[in-house]
C-alpha cells in the first residue's frame, strides 16, 4: 500500500493530490491514507499537507530501503527479491548464505555500509555509507569453467549503467575494475558456488564509489581511487543508480544467456582500456612487462612477454604502463 501511495505521489510530483483522490484510486479510507503518509514522513519523505489541496511530495531520502528500490523499478527478475541492511560485514557473504538457503536468481543484498568489505584474493574494500555496495545472486545454466564470463557480463552492465546514469566516459580494465580517467571507480567480485560439473550459484559483488570525497579515502588508495561525486562535482542518488544498474544488468545478462560469450566480449572490447596496452603483470611468482593482445574464450587475458612467449592470465594483477585519458 505504501509503495502504491508513494508511486502516486511521485507521479504527481510538483503538484498536489487530495487524500480523497488517493483513497478512490486505491479503494481505502482517507484515514488509512493519512496513516501511511505519516509513516512515509517518519522514514524521511518530505510530504507537504495543505488543507483544501491535499498532499505534495517535495523530497525523497536516498536510503536503500525496499520501498525506495522497488518503487519505479523496471525489471522482471533483478532486484525483485531484496535484502536491505544498514551495516553488514560483506554483502557477498550474506548473499552466499541466501543462495545456499535457496533464494532465487535475481535476489539482491544491499547495505548502506560494509565493515568488512572484500576485494579479490582476500583484499579489503573500503565501503562507507556514501557508496553503493550490492551483491546479486545468479543461477545460470553454464559449466563452472564458464563462470569468469559473468565478470565480463557484470563489467559491461555496470559500465553501461554508469555511462547512462552520469554521462561520464567510464572504462573497463581487465578483469574487474571500472575506471574514470585512470582511477578506480568500481570493483567487481565474482564468487562461484559449484560442484565439479554444475554451477549452483554465482554471487556478483559490485562496489561503486558514489558520493565519497577525495579526503574520505584511506591514504593508501587516495591517489588511485575516485567516485562519481569526485569525477563530476555533484552528488548522486544511490537508489536511482541502483535501479539503472539492475535494469542494465538484466538486459546484458539475458543477452549472454541467449547469445553467449562472443556477444558480450564484443561489447566489452568497445569499453576496455587493457587490450592493445603495454602492461605490467604481477603474479604470485613474478612481475614482468608485456603487451595485452587478446581475450580467449574463457575470459583469460593473453599477454605477450617482451621475450616473445604468450601468457594466459586468469586473475593476476595487471597495471597499465601509461594512464590514458579516455575523455579525448
Ligand atoms: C575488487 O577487488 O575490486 C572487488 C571489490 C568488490 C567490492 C564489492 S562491494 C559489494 C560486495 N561485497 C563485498 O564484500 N565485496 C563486493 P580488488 O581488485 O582486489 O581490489 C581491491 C583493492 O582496491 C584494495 O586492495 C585497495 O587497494 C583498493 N580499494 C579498496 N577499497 C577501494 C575503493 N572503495 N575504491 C577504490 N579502490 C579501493
Amino acid at each position: 500500500m505504501r509503495k502504491q501511495i508513494l508511486q502516486i505521489l511521485i507521479d504527481h510530483q510538483g503538484n498536489y493530490i487530495s487524500g480523497e483522490e488517493i483513497s478512490s484510486y486505491l479503494q481505502v479510507s482517507r484515514t488509512a491514507i493519512w496513516k501511511h503518509i505519516q509513516s512515509l514522513k517518519e522514514e524521511g519523505y518530505e510530504i507537504i499537507s495543505s488543507t483544501g489541496k491535499g498532499y505534495s511530495l517535495k523530497g525523497r531520502p536516498d536510503l536503500l530501503t525496499p520501498l525506495e528500490i522497488k518503487t519505479g523499478l523496471k525489471t522482471k527478475i533483478m532486484g525483485q527479491k531484496l535484502f536491505c541492511y544498514t551495516s553488514v560485514g560483506s554483502t557477498n557473504e550474506i548473499a552466499k548464505k541466501k543462495a545456499l538457503a535457496g533464494e532465487p536468481e535475481g535476489s539482491i543484498v544491499v547495505a548502506e555500509e560494509q565493515v568488512e568489505g572484500k576485494g579479490r584474493l582476500a583484499r579489503w574494500w573500503d565501503s562507507p555509507t556514501s557508496g553503493l555496495w550490492v551483491s546479486l545472486i545468479l543461477r545460470p545454466q553454464i559449466d563452472p569453467y564458464q563462470a569468469p564470463h559473468l565478470t565480463f557480463v557484470s563489467a559491461v552492465a555496470v559500465c553501461q549503467a554508469l555511462r547512462r546514469f552520469t554521462g561520464l566516459k567510464v572504462m573497463i580494465k581487465w578483469p574487474n575494475d571500472l575506471l574514470y580517467q585512470g582511477k578506480k571507480l568500481c570493483g567487481i567480485l565474482t564468487e562461484l558456488g559449484a560442484e565439479l560439473a554444475v554451477v549452483n550459484y554465482i554471487i556478483i559483488g559490485i562496489g561503486i564509489n558514489v558520493n565519497q570525497q577525495v579526503k574520505d579515502w584511506p591514504p593508501e588508495i587516495r591517489a588511485k581511487a575516485t567516485s562519481l561525486a569526485a569525477a563530476s562535482g555533484k552528488n548522486w542518488r544511490r537508489v536511482d543508480l541502483l535501479q539503472v544498474l539492475l535494469e542494465e544488468y538484466e538486459q546484458v545478462y539475458q543477452l549472454y544467456l541467449m547469445q553467449g560469450f562472443p556477444t558480450i566480449l564484443s561489447l566489452w572490447r568497445e569499453m576496455n582500456v587493457t587490450l592493445g596496452a603495454e602492461v605490467v603483470v604481477t603474479s604470485r611468482e613474478e612481475t614482468y612487462a608485456g603487451f595485452a593482445e587478446d581475450i580467449d574464450d574463457y575470459g583469460c587475458l593473453l599477454v605477450r612477454r617482451e621475450t616473445g612467449e604468450l601468457e594466459s592470465l586468469i586473475a593476476e594483477d595487471v597495471s597499465l604502463q601509461k594512464t590514458y585519458n579516455h575523455e579525448d
